[in-house]
């Protein structure tokens, strides 16, 4: 960036996030790819100067505030931006028109004034509302945690479908904050609470403004509609090729932990590698051969985050349902991280969110090459193991526990079926892994291991 005069950077982002970004700009990435329109909420064309807002609630303590403040540092690193300072307010609750208090605010726009700052970042959520009253009052965009997410999602989407994700999530987001009276239509498209939101000091007059509202409401749809497609068809694809064998096992955790290269290690599939909060947000499926000998099919997930925006999940429900109906879910965490255990805390939450709660875990401690700390979390967590994604470490015994956790879920049944039904046979063999057959003058011997649906389904020729 060669011009450095604040004054003309101003100009560059006075495009406040409700502002539909002009179609001919570049840095709109995927989003102009897939036809949409959504601005970036952080501007791409220069870096940024930002500040953090962190605020520690009652019942919160101040090293938590910080850590979250680390974090969102690098969300907003990872967006392409530079923070420039800190402010930190402790207070009981919320204040209702500008999360911080009137004092507050006033400090916060020094601090921007001193550092030439572009933007204000606060990690908790603002409402539109007090969105709208601090871009009042300090002159610059002011957004949330979540705006910074669905824009790093925004960056990195590459398949038609993370696109269309990515999109549907932000018009969700955005459609609240429209500058502007009456919320039927952000209701309408969202469920999100009333707009009436006024950001910014500019914005397109009333009428542009119900427009841009109506073709975003379409546009909502359109999406809504196109992924419904996607969802139906891939229905359709698993039911065609019937009940696969192979179960399936799922790579689930926080963001970076390193699902990605565990994919890899686990399956030589060259699924994209990167030190970068978000790198994966499609779900990769390949097929691994287990020490035993079953096969089951391994998918490489969407990360997940502390306040991972409900938006996101929302939009994400097609691609998140792998791990909902998942045999087994591998959770992956960093135990090189500052505090892993947090990272497993949201991890356990979002899987609630979306359904996936319940399916059974095996936890891998990733990164033993790179922390003593792994081992520790090991002997504390039972069940779990310690591995290194990166260099193999302890790859075989996961491998061992996958299987055992997998075998644990199914019963070993033993059958007779009449030589005049082969179709059972071929049905057996299907469904489940078959330990051994014998030839028998009533009929083929054969024991096999089930789940329980299957065990219920053949059960009339169960024996012994
Ligand atoms: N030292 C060390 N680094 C690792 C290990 N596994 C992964 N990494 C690194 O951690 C970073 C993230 O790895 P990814 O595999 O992309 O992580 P991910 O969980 O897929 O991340 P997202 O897709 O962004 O959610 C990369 O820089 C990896 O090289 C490991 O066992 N040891
Ligand atoms: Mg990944």
């Amino acid at each position: 960036m060669t011009d450095r005069d604040p004054r003309t950077r101003r100009e560059t982002n006075r495009r406040t996030p409700t502002e539909p970004a002009p179609p001919t700009e570049s840095h709109r990435g995927a989003f102009g790819d897939y036809g949409g329109e959504t601005g970036a909420f952080i501007e791409r064309t220069f870096r940024e100067r930002i500040v953090l807002v962190g605020v520690t609630l009652a019942g919160q303590h101040e090293e938590q505030t910080d850590a979250d403040l680390d974090e969102l540092e690098l969300l907003v690193d990872t967006a392409g931006a530079d923070v420039v300072a800190r402010i930190h307010q402790r207070r009981t609750g919320p204040d209702p028109a500008t999360f911080i208090g009137k004092g507050k605010v006033a400090e916060l726009k020094e601090t921007a004034e001193a550092f030439d700052c572009d933007t204000v970042v606060f990690d908790h959520d603002l409402s539109p509302a007090q969105q709208r009253n601090l871009q009042e009052l300090l002159g610059r965009t002011a957004i949330d945690r979540t705006a910074v997410i669905l824009d790093i999602f925004a960056q990195n989407a590459s398949s038609q479908e993370g696109k269309a994700q990515v999109e549907l999530a932000q018009y969700r987001y955005l459609l609240p904050r429209l500058r502007g009276r009456g919320g039927t239509l952000s209701q309408q498209a969202g469920g999100m609470s009333a707009g009436g939101a006024r950001v910014g000091t500019r914005g397109p007059g009333e009428t542009q403004l119900e427009t841009d509202r109506r073709r975003i409401v379409r546009r909502v749809h359109k999406l809504e509609a196109d992924l419904r497609d996607v969802a139906r068809h891939r229905d359709v694809q698993r039911k065609q090729r019937g009940r696969s064998r192979a179960q399936g096992v799922a790579i689930v955790g926080y963001t970076n932990a390193g699902k990605s290269t565990l994919l890899n290690r686990l399956t030589e599939s060259g699924v994209l590698v990167e030190d970068r909060l978000f790198a994966t947000l499609d779900a990769t499926t390949r097929r691994l051969q287990l020490p035993g000998g079953e096969a089951v099919l391994l998918t490489d997930t969407v990360g997940f985050i502390r306040k991972l925006p409900h938006q996101l999940v929302e939009a994400f429900r097609s691609t998140l349902d792998v791990a909902a109906e998942a045999d087994l879910l591998v959770h992956v965490v960093d135990g090189a991280a500052a505090d892993p255990e947090a990272q497993m805390a949201a991890v356990h939450a979002v899987l609630g969110e979306i359904g996936a709660g319940q399916v059974p875990q095996l936890v891998a401690f990733n990164k033993v090459d790179a922390s003593d700390e792994v081992k520790r979390l090991v002997d504390r967590h039972m069940g779990s193991v310690g591995i290194s994604a990166l260099t193999g470490e302890g790859i075989d015994d996961l491998l061992l526990a996958i299987g055992d956790r997998l075998r644990a879920l199914t019963t070993v049944t033993e059958m007779l079926v009449p030589w005049d039904r082969g179709d059972v046979l071929a049905e057996v063999h299907r469904e489940g892994e078959v330990l051994s057959e014998a030839a028998e003058d009533a009929g083929m011997r054969i024991r096999a291991r089930l789940d329980d649906a299957a065990t219920a389904k053949l059960a009339a020729w169960q024996v012994g």
